[in-house]
């Protein structure tokens, strides 16, 4: 056990989403005096999280009364989702009160080795394959963290796990202290959360602190087109696009020291970019021991998770693929290059504080025609104008509706909104539920005419 002790230690945390109802349950299970501060009125918040905690005995403040809380506390912990320029944070800030992410305190009650896993884009889709494949191959894990359940939760319930394979953000980094991975893993690096960094270079430097404790007896998976600063762990590179690497791409297979250790046709994964996220799984499991045909069989039966180019329909020859996980440019850029059909693509969401510009030739290459919705819709059309055609769609219904008018067989509607969900959706997912409740409601030409002769004739 670390040399932690928070019993009767008066402890805030900021935020009562998941992060912060786990380290609230975490600290109270080990004696500490909770209170839970979140800024939302108490009637915007999920009612049966705050009966929970309060049943355990946390304090829960919400409203303007959080904002404003001047009681003393001995520290606090961050939720991720709250930007240290909030009112909330600023005001423990100016107390001069330690702050320390959600991710931070999980791991100080950690008593196993952590993998963490990060990357603007293929981190969730490399942790579930990294924890799939580690169970298949008899370590016993879990993957958590930024996806499933917060380091806080898994650390309360001490299940008896051999590793923990953790997906962790720029912005549960951003208030790390000890935080420190026994491997970790940079898959790629694009910009990104421009609402939240004033630049990118902060961006960078938050996601950096993964290497940050990491001594020469630990790994780090990387990117090999990527340049770091000095770092200190052993270094496994890989890349689907480059001949200096551990990991390489040769003749339709992932090849480690001249050796094809898996075919990509045996994979269910396509894209350049997750025959990346496949490489560093490999490095990760090869640093865990692992040898590499007891790594590909789990690596063949991985299946593609929801709201990441995935499949949903055809209807009348257009193929419909939803991928509301693409929350940045990058993403889209990659989906954009997987498809082999000229696209109708709807795009559009959150303002997050960049352009589109930087698709624009791609754009131009790839995509007939845009249906664009959210608080970006003319701000994308400002930047793709003269390149594609851009419509404007009231919602979301209405850009489903305008996509199964307007494309044409042979076609592929791809949803890839390339910025978050928050400023009309839930979440990405329920976003991505959404176009798929849509696309599966969508009547097909042989129907409509069907529906077409049953109504009455009034010429
Ligand atoms: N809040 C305040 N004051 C503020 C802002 C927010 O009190 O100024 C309160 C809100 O009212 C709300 C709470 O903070 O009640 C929400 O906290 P949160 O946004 O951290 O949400 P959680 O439910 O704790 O979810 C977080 C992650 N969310 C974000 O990073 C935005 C989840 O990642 C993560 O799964 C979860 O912790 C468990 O670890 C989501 C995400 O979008 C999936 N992550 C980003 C991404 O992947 O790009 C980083």
């Amino acid at each position: 056990m670390k040399n932690v002790r928070y019993k009767n230690q008066n402890i805030a945390v900021l935020g009562a989403g998941l992060s912060g109802s786990a380290a609230a349950l975490l600290l109270r299970s080990e004696g500490a005096q909770v209170t839970v501060l979140d800024s939302a009125e108490e009637k915007n918040l999920l009612k049966s999280t705050l009966n929970n905690l309060r049943a355990q005995g946390v304090h829960v403040i919400c409203g303007a009364a959080a904002d404003d809380d001047s009681s003393a506390y001995d520290m606090a912990i961050l939720s991720p989702g709250i930007d240290p320029a909030s009112p909330l944070v600023r005001n423990f800030l100016s107390r001069g009160i330690e702050i320390i992410s959600e991710l931070e305190l999980g791991w100080r009650f950690c008593e196993i080795p952590v993998i963490a896993v990060t990357g603007t884009n293929g981190k969730t889709t490399t942790t579930e394959l990294l924890a799939q494949m580690l169970n298949a191959c008899g370590q016993r894990t879990i993957a958590c963290g930024n996806i499933g359940k917060p380091l806080s939760e898994v650390a309360r319930e001490k299940q008896p796990f051999d590793v923990l394979t953790v997906e962790v953000s720029s912005f549960q980094l951003e208030a790390v202290r000890t935080f420190h991975p026994a491997i970790s893993l940079w898959l790629n690096f694009a910009p990104d959360h421009l609402d939240r960094y004033r630049s990118v270079n902060d961006y960078r430097t938050a996601k950096l602190r993964i290497f940050e404790n990491q001594t020469d007896t630990d790994v780090a998976v990387v990117n090999a087109i990527e340049k770091f600063p000095a770092i200190r762990p052993r270094q496994i590179t890989f890349s689907a696009y480059s001949t200096q690497a551990d990991f390489q791409l040769s003749d339709g297979a992932i090849v480690y020291q001249n050796q094809a250790v898996l075919r990509l046709s045996d994979t269910k994964l396509r894209g350049l970019h997750n025959i990346e996220n496949l490489m560093a799984t490999l490095a990760a499991g090869m640093a865990r021991g692992l040898s590499f045909p007891q790594m590909a069989p789990a690596l063949r039966d991985y299946e593609p998770r929801p709201h990441r180019c995935e499949f949903v329909r055809e209807v009348d020859g257009v193929d419909y693929v939803n991928d509301s996980k693409a929350t940045n440019l990058d993403a889209v850029e990659k989906a954009l290059r997987a498809q082999t059909k000229p696209v109708v693509l709807i795009a559009g969401g959150k303002d997050k504080g960049f352009t589109f510009e930087p698709l624009r030739s791609l754009v131009k290459e790839k995509v007939r025609s845009t249906i664009l919705i959210g608080e970006m819709a003319q701000s994308i059309s400002r930047s793709w104008s003269g390149a594609v055609k851009c419509e404007m769609a009231t919602s979301l219904a209405d850009a489903v509706e305008r996509a199964h008018g307007g494309a044409r067989p042979g076609e592929v509607v791809l949803f890839s909104p390339g910025t978050s969900s928050f400023d009309m959706f839930k979440s990405y997912a329920d976003r991505g539920d959404q176009f798929r409740a849509l696309v599966q409601a969508l009547p097909a030409a042989a129907s409509r005419r069907d529906a077409g002769a049953a109504l009455p004739q009034t010429h």
